[in-house]
């Protein structure tokens, strides 16, 4: 009788090491992954698996992006009729009684949404050869981020398994393949599943199908309860030799040399929509997806091999020693914690926050990057997975076009668009305004209305936030044809909703009202804790940064000329940014309020220093405060989370760098690869939560080039420890592709490609260079 072996076999793991390669970027461990923190992600936008490499029971866990609980809602509350009234109490400062109004006024109905979900699991039961207890030998496990494949390998009673995984974007499908050197080596059990809402059946002599529908349990503060997203996942299986049968919820794999099995999934989503369409039938769309597949493994694996590469390949970075690269992944991050020094795993995060990004969110995908990019386990995913609009989902798209992926931006352009329709409906039914907004978070059914409390979720600024990510877009890539069809639109729809929504304070000044600093709180003189307020450093920021690129926009496209000195009009009157009497911080609220958590992992009112360019070397003062706010806020964490919240340190390395710290930034780096990242370079909230792994590529980026202002700035805040190195492909604003080789901490070589034309004046070591250069125009320069 052949017996399945356990994972109690693995005791027996012996290993001998590979000869691993210095000069590739790869993730490897010298054993399978023992949780989900360990397994290692592929994605091609639309579909992402979590390879866990195990020789017994190999684990692919699936995710496809569209797959979320819930239903489209308006739970907007009829609050405008009620605005006049709240802000008076806002500006009187009367704000106990602001809040109770605010509680029985603005409070949205349902509260809260519902969660991104797993699609479910792909098992690969392998059986043994003979009776004899085996005994695994020789296995390496890695993730190459050049070639975008989850491959492992390794020898069990004298047979040498490989296996490989990929998500290919042109063939819009899961790949796995597993062969024996031996021939006809390879017996196993391939199932699917779903821990609910899902069935398994044979589709055809070697295929399953998984089929399925959310059932939404009831829960009023979530919304309607009922039968939801359709949903479907199919497997097709080819062969070399032995046999494959389907049987129940399995393919019966016997005998075989070589097993592929191509896996997609589809729901019946419709992005146009924001909703549920039932014209879509998921299982056709399987269907035809795998109908259209090219015969050969071969030639599927070179044009995904091509395609990720030609996303990838843009950019290549060098500091430190590769040597670190021969030490397992997991080993390394082990060393760091102990204290020890690995610059060159910070150059493989880096590149890891590019793999991230292309991989959660690119064509054949629709939706942007939601908190744990496209990847999770979970029926009720840690905040849902949700998009949080008020840092999270920005920070995911930080360094989408320095780290030179502009194409992975169209996902979040394209539904930050969409959303503007329920976001009209918010707009004027919540705060009585024209144009659009959102709140603090939504989801795939345009949620706009403000969810999970008052204070925690009014937070009508971030429309006009992600508005500010279109125009950055128009920046780096200088397309006047996107920025007049696509950010334009959005942009100016975000402005008048601003200019509907602005009112004057007391001072004279325009100010939002009602108003938060996102998730932060302040303590009255009589002890009492409230996050509601008007006119928020943060909103004023944003506000700002939105109506100076209006203008700029408007006179580029030459039009709205009228309306773009409206806003001039607004700006000349917005209130300035304060330094607190109390610490010498960057004032937080528009009063100098005591914070009710200095530590706060927040740090909103330094908005202005990045990603915007208003707190800057022009301004000393400011630019001296928002240093001491950050200390402030890391004093105040010390040993708890707050600012070492992972997203909330890739933050600060990027504060660091514009502040020309680049120590600092790097020593607040260290602090994420030791407290803060997991043994898969996930970076950990705790839980795992993608954003840091975003920001942290961002603060990388922004250490080595910044380009915010009209001088390009090389090497800004290049640390100590980082003597010698060189980057190829940054891209820098004005769309320039940026090389540059240093020595001893000193440029060497600079290479610039001009992608448009380009004027403007280049900086290092604080050495300027006057520059112009027609679009397609290379320059080479050693200073
Ligand atoms: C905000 C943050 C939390 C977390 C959540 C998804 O609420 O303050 O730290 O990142 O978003």
């Amino acid at each position: 009788m052949r017996i399945p072996f356990s994972l109690s076999f693995l005791l027996l793991v012996s290993i001998s090491l590979f000869a691993q390669d210095s000069s590739k970027l790869e993730l490897w461990y010298k054993q399978p992954a023992a949780n989900w923190n360990e397994a290692l992600p592929v994605g091609n936008g639309r579909l992402g698996a979590m390879v866990f490499g195990n020789p017994v029971r190999e684990r692919i866990q699936l995710n496809e992006e569209s797959l979320w609980a819930g239903s489209p809602v308006e739970a907007n509350a009829d609050a405008a009729a009620h605005l006049p009234q709240l802000r008076k109490l806002l500006l009187d400062d009367s704000i106990q009684q602001a809040m109770d109004l605010a509680e029985k006024t603005l409070r949205s109905k349902p509260m809260r949404i519902r969660s991104y979900q797993s699609l479910g699991d792909l098992f690969i039961d392998y059986f043994p050869t003979s009776d004899a207890r085996p005994k695994l030998e020789n296995y390496v496990r890695k993730l190459d981020l050049e070639t975008g494949i989850a491959s492992s390998s390794y020898t069990i009673e004298g047979v040498r398994y490989h296996s490989e995984v990929f998500a290919s974007a042109p063939a819009n499908c899961i790949v796995i393949r597993i062969r024996t050197e031996q021939p006809n080596a390879l017996h196993a059990r391939v199932s699917l599943s779903r821990e609910q809402d899902a069935m398994v059946v044979p589709d055809g002599e070697k295929g399953l199908l998984l089929q399925g529908q959310i059932l939404d349990l009831p829960d009023e503060d979530a919304g309607p309860d009922g039968l939801h997203m359709k949903f479907a996942a199919k497997l097709t299986a080819m062969h070399s030799g032995g046999s494959v049968q389907a049987v129940n919820n399995s393919l019966y794999v016997k005998g075989v040399s070589e097993l592929v099995l191509y896996l997609t999934a589809a729901t019946n989503y419709n992005l146009q929509l924001l909703d549920m369409d039932p014209a879509i039938n998921p299982t056709q769309r399987c269907d035809e997806i795998l109908k259209a597949l090219p015969a050969s493994f071969e030639g599927i694996k070179a044009a995904h091999v091509e395609d990720h590469a030609s996303f990838f390949n843009r950019v290549a970075l060098k500091i430190g020693s590769s040597a670190a690269r021969l030490t397992p992944t997991d080993e390394r991050i082990k060393k760091v914690k102990a204290g020890g020094e690995d610059i060159d795993l910070a150059v493989l995060q880096f590149q890891y926050g590019r793999y991230l990004l292309m991989g959660s969110s690119r064509k054949p995908g629709v939706l942007p990057a939601n908190l744990q990019g496209i990847w999770c386990k979970d029926m009720n995913a840690p905040w849902n997975s949700d998009f949080h609009t008020n840092i999270n989902i920005q920070m995911n798209y930080w360094p989408v076009e320095s780290a030179n992926l502009s194409e992975a931006f169209l996902p979040l352009s394209d539904f930050v668009d969409l959303l503007r329709k329920p976001g009209r409906v918010t707009a004027s039914k919540t705060f009585g305004s024209r144009g659009w907004t959102v709140n603090h978070l939504t989801n795939p059914f345009g949620r706009t209305a403000i969810a999970d409390g008052v204070s925690w979720g009014t937070y009508p600024i971030a429309g006009s936030w992600l508005s500010l990510h279109l125009w950055e877009h128009f920046l780096f890539t200088r397309d006047t044809a996107y920025l007049r069809e696509n950010a334009w639109p959005v942009m100016k729809e975000s402005a008048e909703f601003m200019q509907g929504f602005l009112i004057k304070d007391k001072q004279g000044y325009w100010v939002t009202a009602p108003s938060t600093s996102p998730e932060n709180a302040f303590k009255l003189p009589n002890g009492k804790v409230f996050g509601l307020t008007y006119g928020a450093t943060m909103d004023i920021q944003i506000t700002r940064a939105l109506f100076e690129a209006c203008r700029t926009a408007s006179s580029i496209l030459k039009t709205d000329k009228k309306f773009a000195r409206a806003l001039a009009a607004i700006e000349k009157e917005l209130p300035p940014v304060r330094v607190s009497k109390r610490y010498g911080i960057v004032q937080e609220w528009i009063h100098d309020y005591e914070e009710s958590e200095p530590g706060h992992r927040h740090m909103s009112q330094l908005f202005g220093l990045y990603p915007a360019n208003q707190i800057n070397r022009q301004h000393p003062e400011l630019f001296a405060a928002a240093r001491r706010t950050i200390e402030r806020r890391l004093e105040y964490a010390k040993g708890g989370t707050g600012s070492y919240t992972g997203w909330s340190k890739s933050w600060i390395i990027n504060f660091y760098a514009r502040l020309f710290d680049g120590d600092k930034a790097w020593s607040n780096l260290q602090d994420m690869q030791r407290y803060l990242t997991l043994p898969n370079l996930f970076d950990d909230h705790p839980p795992f939560q993608i954003d840091g792994n975003f920001g942290l590529t961002a603060g990388m980026a922004e250490m080595l080039l910044q380009s915010h202002t009209d001088t390009l700035q090389l090497l800004p805040a290049l640390p100590a420890a980082w003597p010698n190195g060189s980057v190829k492909g940054l891209k820098a604003r004005g769309n320039l592709i940026v090389d540059m080789e240093w020595k001893n901490g000193r440029l060497v070589e600079l290479r610039l490609q001009a992608g448009a034309a380009y004027t403007g004046v280049v900086e290092v070591a604080g050495k300027t260079k006057k520059l112009k250069l027609k679009k397609g125009e290379q320059l080479q320069w050693r200073p």
